[in-house]
């Protein structure tokens, strides 16, 4: 690939050179996660949460046909207010560079392209995964596939509770994808502290998923990631029954609608919001805003070697 072929702003550059910890994000969470216009406020509070935490922001989009790593204001500005930005999986990179189209990146294309640039650790909201109507739809996201294949640590709340939860840790185990919980031995449940399923493995501090990290590239074989699935706060989780039976109509509604493709995520995050009054967005927010804090401090106990901040 050209080295142009990626664009990293000047301060990912240099943090990357100077092995200065670096976390990307991922902005399909902005631009089709988010209402506006709240969604620019949350993405320029995501970027400092990462700062505060030492570490360097790189929002992941491509606009005009460049996919970038890091965005400067302006940039992000088109990524949260402008309607046109479309949501680009790792496929879509190719098409969307050669037409010059600009998108947000989902998990699968922000991994991609971190990876590329150089950079280990990345934060989201919830991964996608496989659909509760997986059977008929053969609806699983590209999220699964792309993690198998890069070496990445993305720092999650889980896979978005509107999914097939179980399918999707099967998934990942016949992937090969290494899940641990961070200080549970549940697995997250986006909106909830817990999904119910468990986890084989627990971490409890950033140095510990870095050395687990370290163990992945020592051992070496498949260039898989590691999903650091990190609860959202029990006191700042959705109510969980008032999330079971919106989440039962919201998926009742999507089927009768027909909503099928890239469409569904958005629509049920938005469904959810509407009919739990802003609540579920409230937790969504809570569980970024906590992923990204816990990636800030992995990505320095990653740089710094194993000796670095807990
Ligand atoms: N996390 C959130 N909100 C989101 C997403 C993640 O809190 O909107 C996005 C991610 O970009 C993820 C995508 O990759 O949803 C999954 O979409 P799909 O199911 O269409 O693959
Ligand atoms: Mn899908």
């Amino acid at each position: 690939m050209p080295e142009t072929a990626v664009v990293l702003s000047e301060e990912v550059r240099e943090a990357l050179a100077a092995r200065r910890p670096v976390v990307a994000l991922e902005s399909t969470i902005i631009a089709h996660g988010l209402p506006r216009p709240r969604n620019l406020a949350v993405a320029e509070e995501l970027e400092a949460l990462v700062r505060s935490g030492g570490a360097v922001p790189a929002t992941v989009a491509v606009l005009d046909g460049v996919p970038r790593v890091g965005l400067d204001k302006a940039q992000m500005e088109r990524v949260a207010g402008d309607t046109g930005v479309r949501k680009l999986g790792h496929r879509d990179l190719a098409p969307a560079v050669a037409a010059g189209a600009s998108g947000a990146t989902t998990v699968s294309a922000t991994a991609f392209l971190a990876a590329r640039a150089g950079i280990r650790v990345f934060a989201t909201g919830g991964l996608g995964g496989v659909h509760r109507e997986w059977a008929e739809t053969q609806d699983e996201s590209a999220d699964l596939r792309l993690l198998a294949g890069t070496r990445v640590t993305v720092v999650c709340a889980g896979v978005k509770s509107i999914l097939d939860v179980p399918a999707t840790l099967q998934r990942l185990e016949t992937l090969g994808v290494g899940v641990v919980g961070y200080g549970t031995d549940r697995f997250s449940g986006f909106y909830l502290s817990s999904s119910g399923e468990p986890v084989d493995w627990t971490v409890g501090s950033p140095a510990a998923v870095a050395a687990v990290m370290r163990a992945q590239d020592a051992l070496g074989g498949p260039e898989a990631a590691l999903i650091v699935a990190n609860p959202v706060p029990e006191g700042e989780q959705l109510d969980p029954a008032l999330h079971d039976r919106v989440l039962a109509e919201g998926l009742t509604e999507c089927r009768e609608r027909g909503i099928v493709g890239q469409a569904v995520t958005p629509f049920l995050l938005e469904y959810l919001m509407r009919r739990t009054d802003g609540a579920s967005l409230e937790a969504n927010l809570a569980a970024v805003r906590g992923n990204v804090r816990l990636a800030a401090r992995i990505a320095a106990a990653w740089t710094g070697g194993g000796s670095a901040a807990e």
